[in-house]
């Protein structure tokens, strides 16, 4: 899937944020191969002739549907979409260092007169709201989904295994990009092991986390899922296998994505989804399918600004001798103290101190 992943390229951007509109010039940020564009980018804007949103990809094409269908909220999931490339020059309102595209995108776009070929993206609007990673081995964000008001972050009890350091990394992923978090723990007909029940307990009382327990199987927790998913764009986030498209399945009762078993060898998900895909809610609202992402770098988070994201921290955390403490290896850190003493949850502390090396590391 080589688009969505496709970096913004210096040469085909051009940021037209509010700068633009308070006349200042932002000639060195903007790599116009036309003198036209660098001109007037509203002259370019203009070569846009439709408004849509993203809702998937299809080999080289996003495919785009337009405002009116999409908000026409019909019973349809599926609605028409305008195949679509990116042409040349496109301009946007996100920072730079952000996926040039994403589904749940708003851009601007140009239809070609014949059907036959793909309309050209122009301009790509703000987004209200992100889910990102740092894209793997780059310092640039990976979005996976953009403008959601929600994410469902799907964990399985087991296999493929609970992962507390993922779910650690997603909630501070949430937080990063202004989207509500709701934890959803999947295949409970197989029943949940203690140290889950434990970290359940652990999320709901001290982080006030929502917490949704469901199987795609016995079809338990669904309605629940439901209603949470009403009147929003929310999105599906977790690890391959570990039932994100059966979820979305069961939730529209209908077989709507593909869904495999995982590796037996591996108990692990053999990444069966390939490209994220939004589909309307007959309630209201849309849901996307992403596929699996098992690591979740963090970014943009200084190492001593990481304990902010970690709120059950909080009220030890005023009480640390040092100020700032990083809570590592500071003498008298209320932190370690309530560690140590079982207040905070151990796997927790466990999380930041691996989350807290792996951004000296990138520093
Ligand atoms: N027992 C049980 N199995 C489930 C449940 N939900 C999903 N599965 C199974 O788990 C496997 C993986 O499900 P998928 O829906 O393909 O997982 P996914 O998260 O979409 O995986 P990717 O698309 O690879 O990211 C399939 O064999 C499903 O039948 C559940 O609630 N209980
Ligand atoms: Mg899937
Ligand atoms: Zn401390």
């Amino acid at each position: 899937m080589p688009t969505f992943r496709r970096k913004p390229t210096q040469k085909s951007i051009i940021r037209t944020d509010a700068a633009w509109d308070e006349g200042e010039a932002v000639a060195e940020r903007t790599f116009a191969r036309s003198h036209e564009l660098k001109k007037d980018p509203r002259k370019h804007r203009s070569r846009a002739n439709q408004v849509g949103c993203i809702v998937g990809v299809a080999g080289t094409h996003w495919l785009v549907e337009q405002e009116d269908t999409y908000t026409a909220r019909h019973q349809d999931v599926f609605t028409p979409t305008h195949r679509c490339i990116v042409g040349g020059v496109v301009t946007s309102d996100n920072p730079d260092n952000e996926s040039l595209l994403a589904v749940g995108d708003w851009v601007e776009y140009a239809t070609n007169n014949d059907q036959n070929q793909p309309g050209v993206i122009v301009h790509v609007r703000q987004r209200s709201t992100r889910l990102f990673r740092q894209a793997p081995a780059e310092r640039s964000m990976d979005v996976l989904a953009a403008n959601v008001e929600r994410a469902f972050f799907v964990h399985a009890v087991t296999k493929p295994y609970f992962s507390r350091r993922l779910l650690d990394r997603h909630l501070i992923a949430a937080e990063q990009g202004g989207v509500d978090p709701v934890v959803v723990l999947n295949k409970i007909d197989l029943g949940i092991p203690p140290e889950v029940e434990q970290a359940i307990a652990y999320y709901r009382s001290r982080l006030g986390l929502q917490v949704c327990l469901t199987s795609a199987v016995s079809g338990e927790g669904i309605d629940q899922l439901r209603a949470l998913m009403m009147g929003n764009v929310s999105v599906l986030i977790g690890a391959s296998g570990v039932g994100k498209s059966a979820l979305l399945n069961a939730c529209f009762g209908m077989d709507l994505q593909r869904v495999r078993e995982i590796s037996r060898k591996y108990q692990r998900g053999r990444h069966t989804t390939t490209s994220p895909r939004l589909f309307h809610l007959p309630t209201g609202g849309a849901l996307i399918d992403t596929p699996g992402v098992r690591e979740f770098a963090l970014g943009m988070i200084a190492p001593e600004e990481l304990a902010f994201y970690f709120h059950d921290f909080m009220p030890y955390s005023e009480r640390c001798r040092y100020v700032p403490c990083t809570h590592t290896h500071e003498p008298e850190c209320s932190v370690r103290t309530a560690v140590a003493q079982g207040h905070i949850d151990s796997e927790r502390y466990e999380s930041y101190l691996l989350i807290f090396e792996s951004l000296q590391h990138q520093e």
